[in-house]
């Protein structure tokens, strides 16, 4: 039997909720997050991305490039409730179900054929009832492994379908450019740059031994399975890259620590829920300070066991702060990330020991369920009242 999987990812997903529970927005291009005079773009609507609006851009940029661009808050409360509905469908299609992120999944879709038909009819139907149930749409991608089905999403983006049939891989592989590759970062780029590679196809030309010289051995196993079509194995819920950040840009500089720690105890509050929605777990927490005058400093901490809650994280941020901050300076911008997430097994296996902390946890584990179920509801610690509340 061929191994069929789906990659689903939901389009603009911030910006698309807000369209809908917003009519006056649709059709217009918004920007969610960014809203106070400095912040920076969570994501942004098919129709602001004509402008050159992307994820991550300083509002400031944004707002220069997409002047009619229309500015909401980010309500991180209904984009989980939206999220576990989705992922409630997902369910229903495939009992394996593997959620990256807030917005996309992957779905073992083997052996389905008999109750869902083929997999075009299966993603079409999959499409179409998240689209009645929600109201949303999303591009699905399939082929017969998680890295191909990934690219395949990409490729079909917005409210795409796309298969990439067998036999046909490599010349799909060959369409990609080199920074959409899975696992090419930044780095990797400008190193292939380096070295004069500029396209799939030329990587696929190098022996794993040359690669192994060029790129070091894990990546040159990786990239080697990649180019070839061959799923590097590294589909699972947390890559080894990859961290979980959140910042904040204030409105006017910051001289006082109390304000700093405020916004850290709502950030860390924050990432412990995204690395809760991932299943992964994490030891290491960094912290970002931007002053005024725009020198940053970057801090870590890695802590003893995985990361139970975000009093924990509040801890080590804090730590960070008062040890790092130059208090003669106003700051910026603040933010944190928990680094290097780790698979689902170690995590379940950190929940083993009890410490201090897994209580915690589990009440978190409990705000995190109440809130999306009840998305008006706000749960907030008590030293964020005034914040929340002024
Ligand atoms: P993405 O799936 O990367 O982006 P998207 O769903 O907005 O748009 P599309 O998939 O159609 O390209 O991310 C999902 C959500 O995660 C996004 O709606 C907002 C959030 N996000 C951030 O907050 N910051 C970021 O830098 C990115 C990339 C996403
Ligand atoms: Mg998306």
């Amino acid at each position: 039997m061929d191994n069929v999987f789906f990659h689903v990812d939901m389009d603009a997903f911030y910006a698309a909720i807000e369209q809908l529970d917003n009519p006056e927005l649709r059709g217009k291009p918004v920007a969610v997050g960014g809203t106070g005079t400095r912040g920076v773009v969570s994501t942004c609507s098919y129709e602001a991305r004509v402008y050159g609006v992307r994820s991550a851009m300083p509002a400031g940029e944004a707002k220069k490039r997409c002047p009619n661009c229309i500015f909401v808050p980010v309500r991180m409360n209904r984009y989980m409730s939206v999220s576990g509905s989705i992922m409630e469908i997902l369910h229903s299609f495939s009992p394996i179900v593997n959620k990256v992120s807030i917005d996309e999944a992957y779905l073992d879709m083997t052996g389905t054929s008999l109750i869902f038909g083929t997999p075009l009819e299966a993603a079409a139907k999959l499409k179409a009832e998240i689209r009645e149930k929600t109201g949303l749409t999303i591009s699905v991608g399939i082929a017969e492994n998680r890295m191909l089905a990934k690219l395949a999403s990409e490729y079909g983006k917005p409210d795409g379908l796309y298969q990439i049939e067998k036999g046909k891989e490599i010349q799909f592989l060959d369409s990609v450019k080199l920074k959409d590759l899975w696992g090419v970062g930044k780095k990797m780029l400008q190193r292939l740059n380096e070295l004069g590679i500029s396209e799939v196809r030329q990587l696929r030309s190098y022996s794993k031994k040359m690669l192994i010289g060029m790129l070091g051995e894990n990546a040159a196993e990786y990239i080697y399975k990649t180019v070839r079509g061959e799923d590097p194995g590294i589909w699972n819920n947390c890559p080894k890259s990859r961290s979980i950040s959140s910042e904040t840009t204030f409105d006017k500089d910051i001289t006082d620590i109390r304000i700093l720690k405020k916004e850290l105890l709502d950030i860390s509050q924050q990432l412990m829920f995204r690395l809760m929605e991932t299943g992964c777990s994490s030891r290491t927490t960094a912290i970002k300070i931007k002053y005024h005058d725009f020198e940053s400093i970057t801090a870590q901490k890695t802590i003893r066991a995985g990361i139970m809650c975000s009093d924990e994280i509040y801890k080590a941020l804090q730590e960070l702060l008062e040890s790092r901050l130059d208090r003669s300076k106003p700051v910026r911008l603040i933010g944190a990330a928990l680094m290097s997430l780790e698979g689902e097994k170690k995590g379940e296996q950190l929940d083993l020991f009890e410490n201090s902390y897994s209580k915690k946890r589990e009440v978190e584990k409990a705000v995190q369920a109440l809130s999306k179920k009840k998305p008006g509801l706000k749960v907030f610690k008590a030293t964020l009242i005034d914040k929340n509340n002024p």
